[in-house]
């Protein structure tokens, strides 16, 4: 048999699950334990195929919107958030409902609405029609919250009141293209105010620092996560933008395009804030078949944060 080839694999920490994600994927399984199946998810819990999957075996049923609902069993909303019009409509058909956005996201929603009440226009800075970003534009009237991708659009804001304004941001955005475009912002309107940086949450962060700590190191970097998740595609730029020559987002193991990362010597591993562990296993598993190898962890920060179930089901 053929010797295999060396390989080291840096698995960056933290990666993988955080608190808000954790919190989410319980709530739906103690709703399970507490109203048997089946329970109603508006959108994925989480963006992630391997946890909607499990969860669906155990009785979830997964919906985009609640018209596809029946009144008379639970639904839980995701992670991301909902616009206020979802639970409005929830109460009206007096339905259960559990709502698992995570407690960093519904700050945000917090924030938006005190500077509505303050009398500000509100600029969001986000990706159009994320689930998150439709879900915190929801919380206040149409026209309320502008939203920006790129320090292009910034030149093309027109809001009511220059002097009167307002920045937010979602959650799960890169940490330095965002900071290109709140320092466009404050450019174009010095009196803006806003959060001492912007609302990118703490797992968001750090995922994104442990890829820049490792990426001088690697030949090419692996991203567990999915297509529709915003945090892990994230992940994949910080990577390149680092000088990643190949940075590329895989589902699991069976993803890997082998070919690709033909004659590295160092490879980096990391997992967006919605992919399980088990996913990491299975690739470092992958690696071990293929190459003699070395694993090293690469530890920028620790993580102990950690959120709630809603009273409903901590009382079941
Ligand atoms: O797309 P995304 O990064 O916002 O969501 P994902 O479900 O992948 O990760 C958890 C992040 C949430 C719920 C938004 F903060
Ligand atoms: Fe909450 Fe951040 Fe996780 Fe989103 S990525 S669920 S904001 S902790």
């Amino acid at each position: 048999m053929d010797k295999k080839p060396p390989l080291t694999l840096y698995l960056a920490a933290p990666r993988g699950f955080c608190a808000g994600v954790d919190r989410a994927i319980k709530i739906v399984e103690m709703a399970l334990q507490k109203w048997g199946a089946p329970v109603y998810v508006r959108h994925e819990i989480v963006h992630n195929k391997f946890v909607v999957d499990s969860l669906r075996e155990k009785g979830a049923v997964f919906v985009e919107e609640l018209d596809e609902c029946p009144d008379d069993r639970p639904v839980i909303f995701s992670a991301h958030g909902v616009p206020k019009s979802v639970p409005a409509e929830a109460r009206q058909r007096e339905m259960v409902f559990v709502d698992a956005t995570c407690p960093l996201v519904s700050k945000v929603h917090v924030e938006a609405e005190r500077h509505h009440a303050e009398g500000l226009q509100i600029i969001m800075i986000g990706h159009a029609g994320h689930p998150e970003v439709l879900g915190t534009m929801g919380q206040l009237p149409e026209g309320e919250v502008l939203l920006v991708e790129t320090v292009d659009d910034v030149a093309g804001l027109a809001p009511r009141d220059p002097q009167h304004l307002a920045f937010i941001t979602q959650t799960t955005l890169s940490v330095d293209d965002t900071a290109a475009i709140v320092a466009a912002l404050k450019a174009r309107f010095p009196s803006i105010i806003g959060p001492a940086k912007e609302d990118i949450c703490y797992a968001t962060t750090n995922r994104q620092a442990s890829v820049k700590a490792i990426a001088g190191q690697i030949d090419a970097l692996l991203v567990i996560g999915a297509p529709n998740s915003s945090n892990s595609r994230r992940l994949v730029e910080v990577g390149s933008a680092a000088g990643c020559a190949y940075s590329q987002l895989v589902m699991r193991a069976d993803q890997i395009d082998w070919r690709a990362i033909e004659g590295a010597r160092a490879v980096g591993v990391t997992a967006g804030a919605s992919a399980p562990e088990v996913l990491v296993d299975e690739v470092v598993a992958a690696f071990r078949e293929r190459y003699d190898l070395t694993v090293e962890m690469v530890e920028t920060a620790r993580e102990n944060v950690e959120f709630k179930v809603p009273r409903v089901l901590r009382e079941a």
